[in-house]
């Protein structure tokens, strides 16, 4: 109680200093005399007024965002394209069938409760974890050098290596690719990183700015963290060659950076879980140390169950065990510890040589479906003679295109031909199936035409 005024609750009085806390940091409200607002808080208290009134509308996020609107559309030919999440030749969402074989395993499983995981979640899944992304014959992994923690998804992971560096780490800035996934910088940001880019990409050549990544790489301070894509590089499907990455881990070791890779996609560039998984391993095989990020939200669809592992490959095994309880700190307060049932999953499919193999046919599958894809809508584009030079459709790799498109073209697809991307002419091929590609083709006809 205040005691200005018998009229006001405790309630209403800490809903005023929350509000007059909240107002003064907007600098929305013009000074008022506390008593009579107290009294009008009173007055409105129960008839709609909200703690929150002075709060903006947010905007959508730029990617999930797009779902939001592709949601609302009623036309029978809309089409996402937006979101990176596989659909079958139908168009739908696909459960794995070894995942749906690991869930019966599961659920038969009279064993199995419910219990608490410990806060750097289910053991199986992080050692089959490390396993997979390293390669089981990593020495890292055989001198016990990498401590990892189970994530919420690929997001989570970077979350909590970012959180773990802005603690513990000597250098707090982050240099991401230009352009990069639209969340890195805001969960690098958020977590108390500064964050700095270096070119990536070339739109004259849709391809890589290899000279200018070696440049900007080369002006940074040393010890800085670089955050790279382990391979099918979202937005723009463009990955540094073998020799490419080779000169990038020489220079990134020549100026003591921490490497930070995010591995969202093993598996769906190549087709290969190894393949897609060599650039990590170079930084391995020389000894140094890395932290990497894995989703398992595409290669196993387990988009929902937000599984993934935070692996960070140390010079020692004393300091992994340092790192790892210091990562434990960075958890618990953040949700404690992991959910179960997507680990379990995982542990299953890895650790499970009938499963695994079978995952890996399923994968392949997928990734061949989305490279049969861009050879359709890139050979639909040159049947409708459509202006310009559309190989890097079949040049790119990974979930998706990086269409040249621009603002303006792309909201007129999505308002004449209902299609649904990113603003930035990113398309997601695993969206598309043999009946869309047409319509789509249509589309982009239409907008480069009508646009030059
Ligand atoms: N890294 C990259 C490069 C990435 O593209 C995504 C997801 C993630 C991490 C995180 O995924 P998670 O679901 O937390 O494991 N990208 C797609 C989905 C999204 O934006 O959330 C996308 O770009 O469409």
């Amino acid at each position: 109680m205040t005691g200005t005024s018998p009229a006001v609750s405790p309630l209403d009085s800490v809903a005023f200093r929350r509000i007059s806390a909240v107002s003064r940091h907007l600098g929305h409200r013009s000074e008022m005399d506390s008593q009579d607002q107290s009294l009008s808080l009173s007055k409105t208290a129960g008839h709609g007024f909200s703690v929150f009134e002075s709060i903006n509308q947010a905007p959508e996020d730029p990617i999930l965002g797009v779902t939001v609107a592709y949601n609302k559309d009623p036309s029978p030919v809309k089409l996402n394209l937006g979101v990176g999440a596989y659909r079958t030749e139908e168009g739908k969402p696909l459960v794995l069938n070894v995942v749906k074989q690991a869930e019966q395993l599961l659920i038969n499983d009279g064993s199995r409760v419910k219990e608490y995981l410990p806060i750097t979640g289910l053991a199986d899944f992080n050692k089959l974890s490390a396993t997979l992304i390293l390669g089981a014959d990593s020495p890292a992994i055989l001198e016990k050098r990498v401590a990892t923690v189970q994530g919420l998804s690929g997001t989570g992971s970077l979350r909590v290596g970012a959180e773990f560096l802005t603690r513990h780490y000597y250098n707090r800035t982050i240099y991401i690719p230009l352009p990069t996934w639209g969340n890195h910088p805001k969960v690098f940001t958020i977590a108390g990183l500064s964050v700095k880019t270096y070119r990536y990409y070339d739109p004259a050549t849709r391809g890589l700015d290899f000279q200018g990544l070696l440049e900007d790489l080369g002006l940074a301070p040393s010890g800085a963290v670089v955050l790279l894509h382990a391979c099918a590089h979202n937005p723009t499907g463009v990955d540094p060659t073998p020799e490419q990455w080779e000169q990038i881990r020489q220079l990134i070791r020549s100026k003591g950076f921490l490497p930070f890779f995010d591995s969202a996609y093993q598996g769906f560039a190549s087709g290969s879980l190894d393949t897609d998984a060599q650039s990590v391993r170079m930084f391995v095989a020389d000894g140094g140390e890395l932290f990497a990020a894995q989703s398992y939200a595409k290669n196993m669809g387990l988009y929902g169950e937000r599984v993934g592992a935070l692996s960070v490959v140390c010079k020692s095994a004393a300091v992994a065990g340092r790192v790892e309880s210091q990562l434990k700190l960075v958890i618990r307060p953040m949700y404690s510890n992991p959910p179960l049932h997507g680990a379990s999953i995982v542990a299953k499919i890895l650790g499970d040589r009938n499963l695994f193999n079978e995952w890996t046919v399923e994968l392949k599958a997928m990734a061949d479906r989305i490279i049969s894809m861009r050879k359709q809508l890139y050979d639909a584009l040159c049947s409708r003679g459509t202006p310009g030079d559309w190989s890097h459709i079949i040049k790119q790799i990974g979930m998706f295109t990086f269409t040249g498109l621009n603002t303006e073209q792309v909201a007129f697809m999505t308002k004449e031909y209902h299609i649904y991307m990113t603003s930035d002419g990113r398309i997601s091929m695993a969206g598309l199936s043999s009946r869309t590609v047409p319509h789509l083709a249509d589309a982009i006809h239409a907008a480069v035409t009508r646009f030059a």
